[in-house]
């Protein structure tokens, strides 16, 4: 099978070592070394090449080098193209740690001791068991369901909210449009894991942050547009909002001149909550292309209808 990968170099070389090694009837060309074009079945990328269906015309299916696919303009595609999304151990376990250390960050008050820091200024607040601090995370997909986990693991009062019912044990689940209220009731500190659709582009608004208990704090890993920026100025400029760990952005990046760069109620961190392992993913991938021949559904399949 000919396979080609556009994305970055280094994981393609890698990718391609290993295939050759643990996988030597599947031949993966780096971009923009395409072999022979017609008979590329699978094609890898972050953005397809232009005129993608023309140059490829055997193409079987298009995979996301990421857990996202938005980044594709899916009403472009053949609407039977198969669209995959990348689902492995590396990029999960990379969510869980930067989902922790975030909601460990705000629990344990740091963007306030942060400022302290810089003030000069040694004084204590009184500190809040984890059990009393209530943590719900919007998406209970791969990332969601495995980083609300850990936050049960330690301790905190966690809920989850998708769009249908999820079972996770020791998390309260809401699902739906009809129980965001409820479950925004509860949420001290509010993670965002969603993926970017016609139904999450915006969410994060001031509509939102208004039903999030008084001094609320925010993580938004899921995707830019979900989020309204100037809301978020304005929630935390009335306290509404305390603070906000932002992992992504619309635009990325955003210009040196935009507040969240300098607020001190906000960390901002450059989209790197989590990425795509070279090594763990190899494994991941070369699984779904043996589902793929041997005519099995791939894992990680875009729902079209539904926009993830
Ligand atoms: P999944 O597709 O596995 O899970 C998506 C979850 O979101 C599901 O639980 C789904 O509900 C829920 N959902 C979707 N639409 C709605 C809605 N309208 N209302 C309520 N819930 C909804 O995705 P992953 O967990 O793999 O990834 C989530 C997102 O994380 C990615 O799409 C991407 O945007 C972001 N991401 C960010 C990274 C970063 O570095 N910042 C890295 C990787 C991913 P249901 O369970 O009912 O289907
Ligand atoms: C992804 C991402 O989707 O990096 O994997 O955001």
């Amino acid at each position: 099978m000919q396979i080609l990968y556009k994305s970055d170099p280094q994981r393609g070389a890698l990718w391609q070592q290993w295939l050759a090694q643990h996988a030597p009837d599947i031949q993966l060309h780096l971009w923009p070394e395409t072999g022979n074009p017609h008979e590329i079945e699978m094609l890898i990328a972050w953005q397809p090449p232009e005129n993608m269906m023309e140059t490829f015309p055997g193409l079987k299916a298009l995979l996301s080098v990421g857990a996202g696919a938005d980044q594709f303009d899916l009403s472009a595609l053949p609407p039977d193209l198969p669209v995959v999304r990348m689902i492995e151990p590396g990029l999960t376990q990379g969510m869980v740690e930067y989902v922790t250390f975030a909601v460990l960050g705000l629990h344990r008050d740091m963007p306030r001791y942060l400022q302290q820091q810089r003030d000069a200024r040694w004084q204590a607040h009184s500190v809040r068991p984890a059990a009393a601090r209530r943590v719900g995370v919007m998406g209970l997909g791969e990332l969601g369901q495995a980083s609300l986990r850990q936050l049960v693991s330690l301790g905190f009062d966690c809920a989850g909210w998708s769009r249908t019912p999820r079972e996770i044990e020791g998390a309260t689940c809401f699902h739906g449009a009809d129980r965001l209220g409820a479950f925004l009731a509860r949420s001290d500190i509010l993670v965002c894991l969603l993926p970017l659709t016609a139904e999450t582009r915006g969410l994060l608004n001031h509509d939102l942050f208004r039903q999030l208990p008084a001094g609320a704090a925010l993580v938004q890993a899921g995707r830019g547009a979900q989020l309204h920026h100037n809301d978020l100025l304005a929630a935390l400029d009335s306290g509404q909002l305390s603070a906000a760990v932002i992992d992504v952005t619309d635009p990325e990046p955003l210009p040196s001149t935009h507040p969240f760069w300098r607020h001190p109620a906000i960390w901002l961190t450059p989209h790197i909550a989590s990425q795509t392992q070279a090594d763990s993913a190899a494994a991941a991938l070369l699984e779904n292309l043996r589902r793929y021949q041997r005519g099995e559904p791939m894992k990680g399949l875009i729902d079209r209808a539904r926009g993830y």
